[in-house]
């Protein structure tokens, strides 16, 4: 029997192999893909997170729950999807550079996806530059900024910043989202939009577009 709480363990024991089985028997048991990623995966990142501040896990072991957790979302990828496939839009998104956490990007790149955008992920670590050569070269309707840490905010800053000086800020909205990012800084550095999930982040890429 596969209920959430097990599946929030597994993902903190970083045991992919475990979680895997779990996660398939939940959906076998007609649990739905959306609570399974918020309320057991997504979950169980957030007590990983705490622990890792308060020294009860080290890198290791958090990059062990990261991979577990990217091999649990492939799973419900499929099944996170939205049935109308037609490209709604062109996306260019990325961590900005001295930033590596992409679980939440990744899961914004998904939504973005099912919802029918065309989507180029530039992973993490993003030059400014390569930002500014993908604008140009790909024409995205939104470009989209992810920061995990208060240290890489100013880089979203920066970025924004030198898409408008390069002549490129009119012909692209931009979103921007990552924990420690909120509507207040997104107004402060110029961004169109701020998402908080995913989910409200394809919702809103799609509203900036209608
Ligand atoms: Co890091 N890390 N980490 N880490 N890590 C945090 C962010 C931290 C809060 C942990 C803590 O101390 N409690 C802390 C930051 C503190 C701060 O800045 N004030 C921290 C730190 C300090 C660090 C290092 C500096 C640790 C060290 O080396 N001493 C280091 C930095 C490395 C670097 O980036 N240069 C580091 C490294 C790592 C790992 C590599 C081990 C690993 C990342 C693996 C990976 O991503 N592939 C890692 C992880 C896993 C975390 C935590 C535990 C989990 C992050 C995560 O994946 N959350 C994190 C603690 C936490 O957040 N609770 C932590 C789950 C994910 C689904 O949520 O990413 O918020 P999130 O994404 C959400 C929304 O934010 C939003 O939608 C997503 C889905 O709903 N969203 C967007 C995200 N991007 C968006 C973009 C949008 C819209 C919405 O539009 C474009």
């Amino acid at each position: 029997m596969a209920d959430l709480k097990t599946i929030t363990d597994t993902l903190i024991a970083g045991d992919d192999e475990a979680l895997v089985n779990h996660v398939k028997a939940a959906l076998d048991q007609g649990m739905e893909a959306g609570v399974i990623l918020s309320d057991g995966l997504i979950a169980g990142m957030d007590v990983v997170g705490g622990r890792m501040e308060t020294g009860e896990m080290f890198i290791p072991e958090v990059l062990m729950s990261a991979m577990a957790m990217g091999t649990a979302v492939e799973i419900l990828k499929p099944l996170l999807s939205e049935d109308d496939n037609a490209s709604v839009g062109k996306v260019v998104i990325g961590t900005v550079k001295g930033d590596l956490h992409d679980i939440g990007k990744n899961l914004v790149v998904m939504m973005m996806e099912s919802a029918g955008f065309e989507v180029t992920d530039l992973g993490v670590d993003v030059e400014i530059d390569t930002f500014l050569n993908e604008i140009r070269e790909k024409q995205p309707d939104i470009v989209g900024l992810s920061a995990l840490l208060t240290t890489t905010m100013p880089m979203m800053k920066s970025t924004v910043e030198q898409i408008t000086a390069s002549g490129l800020r009119d012909g692209v909205k931009i979103m921007v989202g990552g924990a420690p990012v909120d509507q207040a800084f997104a107004d402060e550095i110029g961004a169109d939009a701020y998402a908080a999930d995913a989910g409200s982040a394809s919702k809103l890429a799609k509203a900036m577009l209608a």
